[in-house]
């Protein structure tokens, strides 16, 4: 400690209850506001803001009254698409799973109207967000929960920027396992440093689904066999398409049940920027691949697509890239199953053994039951996929003008990993 910042803390110390709330090793750290923010203007898209997007999302609309900035969730019961031929039952917001992103900007001023058109009692809490107690949305700790039929209004003003999320907080375990979660983007009103080009939003979260249900089973908590990206597993996730050189931002909240996701990047390293605690200082900040996102967790990270390509960005726990994957079942690795089929015809003779030939992604897959996903994705450009879950595509490309998906990467003559010729094998001395 230099004599300078001891003499400082020491006077600090004599001031007595005027004196600022900074303490020894908490210097780099902004100070802790204790008077609220006053509402500001309210922050306009594209004036003040980039907005972000939210694949195979929405953002949530809005409207000005009265210098407020007025939202409306409406809680109720949807029928969920995870992937094609993938159904269920859910509960969401505004007729989607999850709900729409909300964003704003710091110092809005804003008034969210929640109306439950579910048979159940329900609240709304926004994780991460400092507001007053009684918005905080905590049934029965802070309000009321919101009776079936009701609508409830929070009101607060933004006091932060970063990235947060919405949640039911009655009923926890069953409502969350249903879908009742939503991300928050709040943006800074003086932006500082350099503005992502490319903003993207992503809720993690995790299901139980067993094959042939209907119905997400909120009872399990250790053999979730659905993990979504925004709702959806791969292939149904929407890619990430961004121009060379760009600067991309990618915002992940995790909302699971019981598991934690460390997110993968292919092809490029990037650093955290923020937590829903607050912003990391430039300083403070370290390059990664993998950023492991826990359950209750946001991260935001920042990358400069510097490679075209189709990268891969995908949860790196192996059974999160597996859709409707069973768990209860034997070892079968080393085992030659081309006698299943026979030997079940004998028993039973219209069935087949499941997930067998991967071979003609095209071919209508008979052998899936109803109201089920395969277990590993679908076709990229070489062919099957063999990845399903928490899995999606950063496509970066040389000079596009639209974010459209561009389909498949081209890649360019001689860098694809292929077949080794004889010459190349005799060439390098290696023996087969
Ligand atoms: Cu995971």
């Amino acid at each position: 400690m230099t004599s300078d910042r001891r003499e400082f803390l020491l006077r600090s110390a004599t001031i007595g209850l005027g004196a600022p709330l900074v303490a020894a090793g908490t210097s780099h750290r902004a100070p802790v506001r204790l008077a609220p923010l006053p509402p500001s203007q309210p922050g306009q898209p594209f004036v003040d803001y980039r907005p972000v997007e939210t694949p195979n999302g929405t953002t949530l609309p809005w409207k000005i009254v009265g210098g407020v900035k007025v939202f409306h969730l409406v809680v109720q019961p949807v029928r969920h698409e995870f992937a094609p031929g993938l159904q269920a039952h859910c509960w969401g917001y505004n007729g989607a799973v999850h709900g729409p992103t909300i964003e704003a900007v710091e110092g809005d001023a804003v008034r969210i109207y929640v109306t439950n058109e579910l048979d159940a009692p329900t609240t709304v809490h926004w994780h991460g967000l400092h507001i007053p107690n009684g918005m905080d949305g905590v049934g029965g700790l802070t309000q009321r929960s919101i009776e079936p039929g009701e609508t409830f209004r929070y009101e607060f003003t933004l006091q932060q920027h970063g990235t947060f999320m919405y949640h039911s907080h009655h009923d926890e375990m069953v409502q969350m396992a249903m879908g009742l979660m939503g991300m928050f983007v709040v943006h800074p009103r003086e932006p500082q440093g350099p503005q992502p080009d490319r903003d993207f939003v992503y809720l993690l979260s995790e299901w139980s689904l067993p094959v042939g249900a209907e119905r997400p089973d909120p009872n399990e908590m250790k053999d979730f066999n659905v993990l979504t990206l925004n709702g959806k597993v791969f292939p149904a996730t929407a890619p990430m398409v961004c121009k060379t050189g760009e600067r991309v931002r990618i915002r992940f909240g995790n909302l699971s049940a019981m598991d934690h996701h460390p997110m993968h990047l292919h092809g490029h390293s990037f650093e955290v920027i923020e937590t829903d605690g607050g912003q990391i200082p430039p300083t403070a900040r370290w390059p990664e691949t993998t950023v492991l996102v826990a359950v209750g967790q946001t991260r935001t990270i920042e990358l400069i697509a510097k490679a075209p390509g189709d990268w891969a960005i995908h949860c790196h726990m192996t059974h999160h890239v597996m859709t409707q994957m069973g768990h209860d079942i034997p070892n079968l690795t080393g085992v030659d199953p081309s006698m299943f089929d026979e030997q079940l015809a004998l028993v039973v003779p219209s069935t087949k053994a499941l997930g067998g030939d991967t071979t003609d992604p095209n071919a209508p897959d008979d052998t899936l039951p109803k109201n089920s996903a395969p277990m590993m994705g679908g076709t990229g450009g070489f062919g099957y996929v063999t990845m399903g879950g928490m899995v999606t595509v950063l496509k970066v490309r040389d000079g596009i003008t639209s974010y459209a998906d561009p389909g498949w990467y081209e890649q360019p003559a001689g860098t694809v990993a292929d077949l080794a010729t004889a010459e190349e094998l005799a060439r390098d001395g290696i023996v087969k």
